[in-house]
């Protein structure tokens, strides 16, 4: 018998347990008018795990929530990015590199609509917000319409997703591309070795490290790898973060973010109906985004959906929890759900100890299992691939998932991320998006997710 049978049903108790611990980290990383996603490695708002604590906080808070995320939608700039990391200026300067004295925002990014008012970084993070705006109104749709909360995100949102398909459609195939390791979200993932070994790191001297005063360099991004990721973030600023005029000799499709975005869209889709906004635009866009992710990034030999690296037009090989995200879609071929289906339960994607989904090919030539994104299971991708599952109707697997999850996050202390063959807690403690996303499959929807 598998170790996905033997799992012991979760008790009442455990779950009381569990969402109070989790309450307590979201109420200590609450920083104001947004969440860290830890109080030592990330002290500042990050884009994509604002999403994910408003999709737990809309549990505790709706107006908490709300605020969550219409505090990063404020650090919109005039092109419609959502820039990856909101810098909190009580927050000293070297407490996380890159600082925002290297972004130079405010400055460098002025002429494609960077607020003058606050400091961001000048990349992006996978869209995952109009999925949390729609989640957090749902969660109590009195409170929002009181609030105005739809009408005042909807056309942020709408600019955000334009964004992404005018500006950084850079293949022409109707994708979004990332132009930084850090954009995908999965940092240091095997994906981008092939990418990344093109760029000349910057100076080692020219730059300081933060991530290691609190991270165990054994579990983080090697020297060589930070030194080419300062490299391509230098040389976008000094274009003015101008996609028109940047090189981005980093440039590829990821399944993830793609995924991401047709959720989104279908979340604008029923913001829409609510706001007098164009419901079927947004429907026909989703469906665009799927017939294209399919044609681009599908791999049938893969079992996934793989990267395409835009400068030399190929498939990425290395296999990743990103490929298995756009179970998202709803519109995906049967064949193709089928096959990502046989792909998760096989030796590749399933951990039997854990019963958590590797960031990596377990059987992969790059697998590690505890250095960042190159094999740890992360509470975020799991909670993807659950509500994934849902989407196509295969709830009897998306509950060992979520089942996996919760005991992995409370027994881990809200870890960041675990190995996957063990379950040990690896990277911060007390880890945000790990904390909101249990709170947010400890508590029944009243529709299936
Ligand atoms: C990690 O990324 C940051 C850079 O953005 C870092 O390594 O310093 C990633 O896990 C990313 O997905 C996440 O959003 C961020 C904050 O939790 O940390």
């Amino acid at each position: 018998m598998t170790a996905l049978l033997d799992r012991p049903a979760r008790t009442a108790a455990a779950d009381l347990t569990l969402r109070r611990g989790a309450g307590r980290v979201l109420i200590d990383n609450w920083a104001g008018t947004s969440t860290v996603p830890s109080r030592t490695l990330y002290p500042h708002q990050w884009s994509w795990d604002s999403a994910f604590i408003a999709i737990g906080l809309r549990h505790l808070s709706a107006r908490r929530a709300q605020r969550e995320l219409e505090s990063l939608l404020a650090a919109q700039w005039g092109d419609g990015r959502i820039p990856h990391i909101v810098f909190n200026p009580a927050v000293p300067n070297g407490a996380y590199f890159p600082s925002p004295d290297f972004w130079r925002s405010s400055t460098a990014g002025a002429g494609v609509g960077a607020p003058a008012a606050l400091e961001t970084s000048g990349i992006v993070q996978p869209p995952v917000h109009a999925l949390a705006a729609w989640l957090v109104h749902r969660a109590h749709p009195a409170e929002s319409r009181r609030r105005g909360f739809l009408g005042r995100v909807y056309p942020r949102l709408v600019a955000w997703h334009r964004y992404l398909l005018d500006r950084r459609d850079l293949g022409g195939g109707g994708l979004a591309a990332v132009v930084h390791p850090w954009e995908p979200g999965m940092d240091n993932s095997p994906c981008w070795d092939g990418a990344l070994a093109r760029i000349a790191p910057a100076d080692r001297g020219s730059y300081r490290r933060a991530d290691l005063d609190h991270g165990h360099p054994a579990d983080r991004p090697t020297d060589l790898d930070y030194g080419r990721y300062v490299r391509l973030a230098v040389d976008y600023r000094d274009a003015g973060y101008d996609d028109r005029a940047a090189a981005h000799p980093f440039r590829l499709e990821d399944p993830c973010v793609n995924a991401l975005l047709i959720a989104s869209e279908l979340a604008l889709a029923e913001i829409a109906r609510c706001v007098d906004g164009d419901a079927a635009a947004h429907e026909a866009r989703a469906a665009r985004l799927t017939e294209a992710l399919v044609a681009r990034l599908w791999d049938a030999d893969a079992g996934l959906f793989l990267a395409r690296d835009l400068v030399d037009d190929t498939f990425v090989p290395a296999r990743s929890v990103a490929g298995l995200v756009p179970l998202l879609a709803p519109g995906l071929p049967g064949d193709v759900v089928e096959r990502l289906v046989a792909t998760l339960a096989g030796p590749s994607f399933r951990a039997t100890a854990t019963d958590l989904v590797p960031s990596y090919d377990l059987t992969g030539p790059a697998f590690d299992p505890t250095r960042y994104w190159r094999g740890p299971a992360w509470f975020n991708t799991a909670w993807l691939v659950e509500r994934g599952l849902r989407t196509h109707g295969l709830h009897a697997r998306a509950d060992r998932i979520r089942a996996a999850l919760l005991d992995t996050a409370g027994a881990s202390g809200f870890a960041e991320y675990v190995d996957p063959t063990t379950g040990a807690a690896r990277g911060a403690r007390s880890f945000s998006w790990t904390a909101a996303l249990a709170l947010d499959l400890l508590t029944p929807e009243e529709t299936p997710r």
